[in-house]
């Protein structure tokens, strides 16, 4: 594994799971999934996205950038829940709170290419990952792209820290496990990213 990345699995239990799922219910009825397109050529992403905090992450045409809004409902999003920041609190190991967390829902054919989390002015934070639903196939590599790489089995309730080394490398989702979980109604997987986006 890549020097800085720590993985915690099972850090949450099914009960924690369950009322994070609850809690995430009500915050994507008020900030509602869209599907993301590539810059410049405009090909939708296979995971439809959200976010919370004060800033949320987006990709349209015009590029990758975090803004304080909702690109289809222009309302600000919905705040970061008090568990998950408390998550971070604990496990991030860094003295400020997250300012946002990205929302990437995962149904089954969907599948996150190979990328870098860089458009954070503070990288000194880390990027902290909760997995719930189905298992995903989450492949991690170096900081060059093209380099060596292996995968990690992401499960429900799993917590994964980029940070030193393995903040800026390369990672993305290969596949997701269909039915290896029943948190959710509809199957598919949920992934919360955490991150810092300012320098404080
Ligand atoms: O779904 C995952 O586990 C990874 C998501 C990710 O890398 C991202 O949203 O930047
Ligand atoms: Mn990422």
């Amino acid at each position: 594994m890549q020097p800085g990345l720590r993985y915690y699995p099972g850090r949450l239990d099914a009960d924690a799971q369950r009322q994070l799922v609850e809690t995430l219910r009500g915050t994507v009825a008020e900030a509602p999934l869209f599907t993301p397109v590539m810059p410049r050529t405009g090909r939708p992403f296979t995971v439809r996205m959200t976010n919370l905090g004060v800033l949320g992450w987006v990709s349209d045409r015009e590029g990758y950038r975090y803004q304080p809004t909702h690109p289809e409902t222009a309302r600000p999003w919905p705040a970061i829940p008090g568990a998950l920041l408390e998550l971070w609190r604990a496990v991030s190991g860094y003295h400020h709170d997250p300012e946002a967390c990205l929302v990437n829902f995962y149904n089954g054919g969907a599948k996150m290419g190979l990328h870098r989390d860089e458009d954070e002015d503070d990288v000194s934070a880390p990027v902290l990952s909760v997995s719930l639903g189905d298992t995903a196939v989450f492949r991690m590599g170096g900081p060059e792209r093209g380099g060596k790489t292996e995968t990690l089995k992401l499960a429900s309730g799993d917590v994964l820290v980029m940070g030193g080394a393995s903040r800026l490398c390369y990672h993305g989702i290969d596949r997701i496990l269909q039915g290896t979980s029943t948190l959710l109604k509809d199957s598919g997987r949920i992934n919360l990213t955490l991150r810092r986006v300012t320098r404080p």
